[in-house]
């Protein structure tokens, strides 16, 4: 039975699970659902995700929500080294990806958030929550600039899955305004990143087709 990841291919979420997922070689079946029609707000898919999010994985009757849980999975089915290579690195890997979520990436989906309420509903954006979110965004990304001065990637010496999850707010960034290119080591990485890891650039390419192909629709 395959391993069903439902996702948006314009979603940065989905992007870290198939990115990771081709980079350890596990194979999976894409299930689209179009986060632009509300797909993940049916009754159906609420049974697989009650927040109504995206990406969601299926593997017979284990189904899990959240992109870091879903790579943690996947990586420890295919015994892949993305989780770090000593028990040293997993400490690391583990503490950069639970950073990611709760002091990174959140503040890159509040300024998406706006831009998309914008762009799609024409609902002004809201300055306390951009200002709050830039404010943010730049004193994460000092500390990122200061870890990824001496650094290729983000723990040991090798791509793990804490690159993914850091990486994954640039997937939006030109949309959303965040201010990545003010942290020239923050860039550099993620430049490197695209052109060591392929998974990554590919991925990168799916976002923008489809959020071209969405943003023609609208306009
Ligand atoms: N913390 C979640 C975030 C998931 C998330 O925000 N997914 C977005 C796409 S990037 C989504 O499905 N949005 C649908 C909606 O808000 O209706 C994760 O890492 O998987």
């Amino acid at each position: 039975m395959s391993i069903k990841i439902y996702g948006d291919p314009g979603s940065g979420s989905l992007r870290r699970v198939t990115a990771a997922a081709a980079i350890m070689g596990v194979d999976v079946e894409r299930m689209h659902v179009d986060l632009f029609k509300g797909e993940s707000h049916t009754p159906e898919f609420l049974t697989l995700n009650p927040h109504g999010l995206t990406p969601v994985l299926q593997d017979g009757d284990t189904v899990i929500w959240e992109a870091s849980a879903i790579n943690l999975y996947l990586a420890e089915k295919a015994d892949s080294n993305l989780l770090g290579r000593t028990q040293a690195e997993k400490r690391e890997v583990l503490q950069w990806m639970f950073w990611s979520g709760e002091q990174w990436r959140i503040f890159s989906t509040l300024l998406f958030n706006e831009w998309a309420g914008a762009t799609f509903m024409g609902k002004p954006k809201s300055d306390a929550i951009v200002q709050l979110a830039m404010t943010s965004i730049r004193n994460a990304a000092q500390v990122l600039e200061s870890h990824l001065a001496a650094r290729t990637f983000m723990v040991g010496d090798a791509l793990t899955l804490a690159d993914i999850d850091i990486a994954a707010p640039f997937s939006q960034y030109r949309r959303t305004g965040a201010p990545f290119e003010e942290f020239p080591n923050l860039v550099a990485w993620q430049q490197r990143l695209l052109e060591t890891v392929p998974a990554w650039e590919a991925t990168r390419g799916e976002v923008e087709k489809r959020m071209a192909g969405v943003l023609d629709a609208v306009s």
